[in-house]
């Protein structure tokens, strides 16, 4: 693809300061080579989100958040807002993921709403989308997809100020993952339907992440699939070495 790929880790709610050396392993592998041919970001917890982009200087490595707060600020406790996020070093926020739309019960209108205030506090949106087991089986992962994109991508998004993730929930921390055929499928559809929302011009633009049970072993055959333009990596995000491989395997 013309687009230069993005690895970006979602650490979930792991890790404290003594980890902190992971994201430093990270970027002593960030080699020259590797820095020309993919961009990384890391998306610790909240509360390593400072000490991990101070770790981080002088490397090309970007931080996130997992999820903002849509609201700028207030009485909401327990909320973190996307100029706190953008304070504390952040450049990406991940929204919608499929963590949050399940158990927190985030809806499209929410995570559209979450978009745009990463947007508001010029990070990046990372906005999650994907089907259940059952919505694949009953053939209706496209319609189901395409849904979530018109209801969570803001108007007006570029590929400077909006990324996508596909991420299958069935495979998400399963070591499952869809046929490179049905990936193929899906993201050229994500790419046509991003199309009719934001204009060709700036869909093309758009990186367009696969999510789902990424590992070294199976990444350079998902890396390789048109309109992968990248990937959110999970539970291999958390070891220097697998999440250095994948990053590797976009090359
Ligand atoms: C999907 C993914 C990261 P994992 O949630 O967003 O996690 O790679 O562990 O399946």
């Amino acid at each position: 693809a013309s687009i230069k790929p993005l690895v970006a880790g979602n650490w979930k709610m792991n890790g404290l300061k003594t980890d902190l050396g992971i994201a430093a392993e990270i970027a002593r592998g960030h080699d020259g080579a590797l820095r020309t041919k993919v961009d990384l970001a890391i998306c610790p917890p909240a509360t390593l989100l400072y000490p991990m982009t101070a770790a981080l200087i002088g490397s090309r490595i970007a931080t996130g958040g997992q999820d903002c707060s849509l609201r700028d600020s207030g009485a909401f406790t327990g909320e973190v807002s996307a100029a706190m996020l953008a304070d504390a070093g952040a450049q990406y926020a991940i929204v919608g993921h499929s963590e949050r739309r399940t158990l927190h019960g985030e809806r499209d209108a929410t995570v559209k709403a979450k978009a745009q205030a990463a947007q508001a506090a010029l990070l990046v949106p990372i906005v999650c989308v994907g089907e259940t087991k059952d919505e694949r089986e009953a053939g209706k992962a496209l319609a189901v997809v395409k849904k979530q994109l018109r209801g969570s991508v803001p108007e007006g998004s570029t590929g400077a100020t909006l990324v996508v993730a596909y991420e299958p929930v069935w495979a998400i921390g399963t070591g499952l993952t869809p046929t490179t055929a049905d990936v193929a499928e899906m993201h050229a559809a994500i790419r046509a339907d991003l199309g009719r929302i934001l204009g060709k011009a700036a869909a093309a633009s758009v990186r367009l992440l696969y999510g789902g049970s990424v590992k070294p072993s199976n990444a350079a055959e998902l890396m390789g699939v048109s309109d992968v333009d990248g990937a959110l990596v999970g539970g291999a995000s958390l070891k220097a070495e697998d999440f250095l491989g994948i990053a590797r395997a976009c090359g």
